[in-house]
């Protein structure tokens, strides 16, 4: 009889335990509460309402993620590059089902995508594949992308706004840390959590003054 192969997940990453999912949207949510009522974001409300002198309750425009997580390898059934490789590797399997704590550093908003910053451990990088950061990068961003921090991407998606795809809260972190890098920042307002920045078209960066830990489970997820 033939072997069959062992299936592929959607995808690996951290996940948080529920308690500390529903500690985490709770904080960020009563960030974003604040965020729509600052004079700062209501000058450029344009670029998420597409009108002028409007309101917008960020709460309803980002709809909740099913479960909050941090990603590290997309396989996507295996149809992704290097999906098996990244399935075999040891380290992979061995921290499978282990417990993990992640550090949230930052938040952001774009009119995209709502998402929290985490700062990798160097235990917890041994499972972010090589060459993570860059994938379905635009060619245009590239060169300040490869300048990052091997881990830059690593986040999780707390929102999106309608129609928007959860792999979009990556790609709106690496453009905001390649602004950051070239010292693009705006306008900055300290705010009970943080200091909040304004990086040009509706992009938003909240650094922590406190980092927010949360307790996760490495594992695969499947539909
Ligand atoms: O917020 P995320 O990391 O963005 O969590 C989801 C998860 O995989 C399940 O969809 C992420 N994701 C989706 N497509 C890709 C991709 N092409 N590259 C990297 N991550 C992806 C998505």
């Amino acid at each position: 009889t033939k072997q069959k192969e062992p299936e592929l997940p959607l995808f690996f990453g951290w996940f948080l335990l529920p308690e500390e999912e529903e500690r985490i949207k709770c904080a960020t949510m009563d960030f974003l509460k604040t965020l729509d009522t600052l004079e700062a974001f209501k000058e450029h409300i344009s670029e998420f309402t597409g009108e002028v002198a409007k309101e917008v309750d960020l709460e309803q425009y980002f709809q909740n993620p099913l479960q909050l997580h941090c990603t590290t390898k997309f396989c996507d059934y295996g149809k992704a590059e290097g999906a098996k490789e990244y399935a075999e590797l040891q380290v992979v399997k061995e921290s499978l089902a282990t417990s993990y704590e992640l550090s949230v550093t930052a938040l952001i908003v774009t009119p995209r995508t709502f998402g929290a910053r985490v700062a990798l451990t160097e235990t917890q990088l041994k499972l972010w594949p090589e060459g993570a950061d860059k994938e379905g990068v635009a060619p245009a961003l590239l060169p300040s992308v490869e300048a990052l921090p091997a881990g830059s991407r690593a986040h999780v998606t707390l929102g999106c706004s309608a129609g928007v795809e959860e792999v979009q809260t990556g790609l709106d972190l690496l453009e905001i840390l390649a602004l950051q890098k070239e010292g693009k920042e705006g306008t900055q307002v300290e705010m009970d959590l943080g200091t909040l920045t304004y990086l040009s078209e509706g992009r938003w960066f909240l650094t922590l003054r406190e980092p927010i830990t949360a307790d996760t489970t490495f594992t695969s997820f499947s539909d």
